[in-house]
């Protein structure tokens, strides 16, 4: 080879290295911009949480839904609900009365935690400043969620007086006072409008929101329209189960709202109940008191299905919330992000604790408790306290039974009538260390 041939041959080595070399600059050029507009996709998803629809019935029994099989009662909007959410048929309140119920779902504490162990204090509802004092202290789910730029509307039962200044919404329908204010027990009774302004008003916004439907429905007064009465007319109960059909039809207006905006693609929507129904399991740790489905419907993304197997609870509620905004749960807080399967499945028992209707003291909920409860896929043992409250008489009170330890299989004994307590003492004794080790009550002193 010659020296022109050498140094020509050097020079097209040099042009295809640089021609190279800069091709892979581009090509890092290139990657970098893709990276980076990735990581601005990822920022804006996580920017832009979901919108939250919570609907939470009120004295409503876990049985009475078309898909839970009711041979009378027609709920053909929560049945579809059903039928596109991963339910947990095997749902629990802590404690099956409004007040405390509500407010483990706001707090996502147990009663023993937030200190409302009932519905009045014992001396009435005057002497509730402690109770709200305590309150405020609490962590407490539409505030936190204002973190992510969430607005937040409270509609319906609220007890802690001002769902803005004390509960951390943004938006409400007014001050409350015990179960809400006239307005705001009207929401579904007397139409969905305001909930409809709020959602509108969040979009011009640009604003995720979350909606806090908890109306009185289908909480008496069992005053349901005419249209509703009359088809249940001669049917046992029909009254009441008109009221779940008119907690349907509202649910149905929501739902439909959310479709016709657009928004249900990007909206999670929870159901739960506060307590279960009729009178006599109301404030009672049965069945009938405590459990109520719990659904979870986020289309695209959360896979509709029956799970009757695990045990989930209001508990839980405040948690996944937060987990869907993409915020860490506060510390004190005990429930799962129920849309973790592996937490989920690992979970052995669920737990509730039992009070008096009326609440004793703020700092002392021992004084209001009747009894303790866990609850796994298999055994319920209730624990009931050796000395009962002695608080102010209420004919309606279902009384603590005879026995201390109430124990159940409800694979085969799912309304809970043969106690096993006697039969198996090793596993009431089991159960009821996981009860001690889980029930101790903070001092607000
Ligand atoms: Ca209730």
């Amino acid at each position: 080879m010659t020296g022109l041939a050498i140094m020509s041959s050097r020079l097209i080595q040099q042009t295809t290295n640089t021609i190279k070399k800069m091709h892979t600059n581009s090509l890092r050029l290139l990657a970098i911009a893709f990276t980076s507009f990735l990581s601005v996709l990822t920022v804006t998803a996580e920017d832009k949480p979901p919108n939250i629809v919570v609907i939470i019935s009120d004295d409503h029994g876990f049985n009475d839904y078309g898909f839970m099989g009711h041979p009378h009662i027609k709920t053909p909007h929560i049945d579809k609900l059903a039928s596109e959410s991963k339910v947990f048929t095997r749902g629990y309140v802590s404690t099956p009365l409004c007040c405390p119920s509500l407010t483990t779902m706001l707090t996502g504490l147990y009663s023993y935690q937030h200190g409302y162990t009932g519905n009045d204090p014992v001396d009435g509802w005057s002497k509730r400043q402690k109770w709200l004092a305590h309150y405020k202290t609490l962590p407490q789910l539409p505030k936190m969620l204002q973190e992510k730029g969430y607005l937040s509307l409270h509609t319906g039962k609220f007890w802690q007086e001002d769902p803005i200044q004390v509960g951390g919404f943004t938006h409400s329908m007014g001050k409350t006072l015990r179960h809400g204010s006239q307005e705001s027990l009207g929401i579904g009774r007397d139409g969905m409008q305001p909930v409809y302004d709020f959602i509108d008003e969040a979009q011009d916004k640009e604003k995720p929101f979350m909606v806090w439907y908890a109306p009185f429905l289908p909480h008496t007064p069992h005053n349901p329209p005419a249209r509703l009465e009359n088809k249940y007319k001669g049917i046992r109960n029909g009254t009441y189960f008109a009221m779940v059909d008119w907690l349907d039809e509202t649910c149905g207006q929501l739902l439909g709202y959310l479709e016709d905006k657009g928004l249900d693609e990007n909206t999670v929507v929870l159901y739960i109940s506060d307590n279960g129904w009729p009178g006599p399991h109301k404030v009672y740790p049965s069945e009938l008191g405590m459990r109520t489905p719990i659904m979870i419907k986020w289309p695209g993304k959360v896979t509709p299905n029956m799970d009757v197997s695990n045990v989930a609870s209001n508990i839980d509620l405040a948690p996944t919330i937060l987990s869907l905004a993409g915020l860490q749960k506060a510390a004190m807080m005990q429930g799962i992000d129920l849309l973790d399967t592996q937490a989920v499945e690992s979970r052995k028992f669920v737990f509730g604790d039992n009070y008096h209707h009326d609440m004793a003291a703020a700092d002392k909920p021992e004084a209001s408790l009747r009894a303790r409860v866990a609850i796994s896929n298999q055994w319920k043992l209730i624990s009931w306290q050796e000395e009962q409250p002695d608080l102010r008489e209420i004919p309606w009170l279902t009384p603590a039974p005879k026995q201390r330890y109430q124990l159940f299989n409800l694979q085969l004994d799912p309304f809970e009538k043969q106690n096993l307590a006697e039969d198996r003492p090793e596993i009431v004794e089991q159960i009821e260390k996981t009860l001690d080790a889980w029930w101790v009550p903070n001092s607000l002193d």
